[in-house]
């Protein structure tokens, strides 16, 4: 018997679930009133769940699953590494092969003067080193007053009390006492919902200048970094207008501040470059990376120092009083490196960037004709649409806002494919593996999810505007 098939029948594992599992980001009643759905296997760009029911992941899992699933490349990486040194800290001057070799492979491929690496587990925990970090430089350079974070509202940089106060999340914020001292937040690049009667082009520009007018609301003397994914992505794959990065970027430059590129998603292929920085020509102090850094295979993140916050650290800082049991991980620095070595050598990213993702890109655009559209949006491999029910109008819904995008993404779910639902915006963010015969399944399965949504939202009486 094979493990895919050795376990429990789906009504007991559903109560078993239910009885002791607690989720993340999930309505625990409303979960355990319907029984959670359990993924079994994967292989490529498709999961199969208990019932043996086949999915399109149009999510690469949680925007991570890059190299797709089922490389036996990466198992066999694990179990040697496992065999040969299955654990040892990076901790009190020492070191080993895995992380060593790591380190040097993410300082190659990171753009510009980014050669310094500081492992975690995790994104969230990352964007946590980040925070000590950066503050931790200023006080090094003798300017301790320089400590608050400028981030964005509905920006996304994980869980964690520091990683979640980073996020603009309202309905996060309200929940565990955030956000924790000096972070701020600014306005998002959202041209789509909040950029009224302006250009893209003119709202790029306007949201971009807010971070100088934050700054001087602030005093330079007090800001220590602006933090922002290059292109939203839990927040609904907010693709900024081409205005935006140039006049941050300016802004950073003029101005004593550090700059953080949160990479956690956009990094190693996902926008078709190996960082979305290179993609944006953003030219960033710090990077946050994790997810597709291993394709999910293993849990690990980075800070990715320049050359210049490193010498800091380095000649200034002396002993940084930070770092987890896990911080660079021998088996998870062997999968990642395997990872990235399938991304180099079979050409995925500069396949996603010259021929898949403009593919996708032309077939996703066509979702914008459909009359539940009102706006297709799409940046490598990763893509939105806003779902309206007055789209010359870029119109809200009139109900609870998340409910069409709920039962778009339930119906999505029965045709078998995995897209995402964000408000009432669909996203997706497939495996970079994904060739052109699964997107035009892909496309298929969306278009057909969008023509029985619109039905249900007519029968329901729910397709009216706010
Ligand atoms: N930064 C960014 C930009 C992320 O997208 C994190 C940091 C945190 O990473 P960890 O590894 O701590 O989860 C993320 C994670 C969603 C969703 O619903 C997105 C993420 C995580 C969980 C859910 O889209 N992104």
């Amino acid at each position: 018997m094979t493990i895919q098939d050795n376990h429990l029948p789906t009504k007991e594992l559903q109560a078993l679930d239910a009885a002791h599992h607690m989720h993340p980001f999930t309505d625990r009643k409303g979960l355990n009133e319907k029984g959670v759905r359990v993924i079994t296997r994967a292989d490529g760009v498709y999961l199969w769940d208990s019932e043996g029911n086949k999915l399109l992941d149009g999510m690469a899992g949680l925007w991570c699953v890059n190299i797709g699933y089922g490389r036996r490349e990466l198992a066999d990486v694990a179990s040697r590494q496992m065999m040969q040194l299955p654990y040892y800290n990076t901790f009190f001057q020492t070191s080993h092969p895995p992380a060593i070799m790591l380190a040097q492979k993410l300082a190659e491929l990171a753009p510009g003067a980014l050669n310094h690496v500081f492992f975690s587990g995790s994104g969230s925990e990352t964007n946590d080193t980040n925070i000590r970090m950066v503050r931790h430089y200023w006080a090094s350079l003798g300017k301790p007053e320089k400590k608050v974070i400028i981030a964005r509202k509905n920006g996304y940089h994980g869980s964690t009390m520091a990683a979640a106060s980073l996020g603009g999340m309202a309905f996060m914020h309200a929940q565990g006492g955030l956000p924790i001292p000096d972070i701020t937040h600014i306005g998002q690049p959202y041209w789509y919902g909040e950029g009224g009667d302006l250009s893209p082009q003119e709202f790029g520009l306007q949201q971009a200048k807010l971070l100088e007018q934050e700054i001087d609301r602030l005093g330079e003397d007090k800001v220590a970094a602006f933090i922002a994914e290059p292109v939203q992505g839990a927040g609904g794959v907010i693709v900024p207008p081409d205005s935006y990065w140039p006049e941050i970027q300016r802004i950073c430059d003029e101005r004593e501040i550090l700059l953080i590129a949160d990479e956690v998603i956009t990094g190693f292929g996902r926008t078709g470059n190996w960082f979305g920085s290179q993609t944006f020509n953003i030219r960033p102090d710090i990077m946050t990376t994790a997810k597709g850094m291993s394709s999910g295979y293993m849990p690990i993140g980075a800070s990715i120092l320049s050359d210049e916050v490193a010498g800091v650290l380095s000649e200034k800082g002396g002993e940084f009083a930070h770092g987890y049991t896990y911080s660079g991980h021998p088996v998870s620095s062997a999968v990642a490196l395997e990872n990235l070595r399938i991304l180099e050598e079979e050409n995925i990213i500069k396949t996603v960037g010259v021929e898949t993702g403009p593919y996708l890109k032309q077939k996703w655009q066509t979702l914008a004709d459909h009359p539940l559209v009102g706006d297709a949006r799409i940046c490598g491999m990763m893509a939105a649409i806003e779902l309206s029910p007055d789209k010359a109008n870029r119109a809200a819904f009139a109900g609870d806002a998340g409910a069409a995008g709920f039962i778009c993404r339930e119906i999505c779910f029965a045709n078998g494919l995995v897209m995402r639902s964000v408000g009432d915006a669909m996203i997706i963010s497939p495996p970079l593996v994904i060739n052109k015969s699964e997107i035009d399944e892909l496309m298929e399965l969306a278009v057909k999810s969008l023509d029985q949504t619109a039905k249900a939202l007519t029968q329901e009486g729910l397709l009216k505007a706010a």
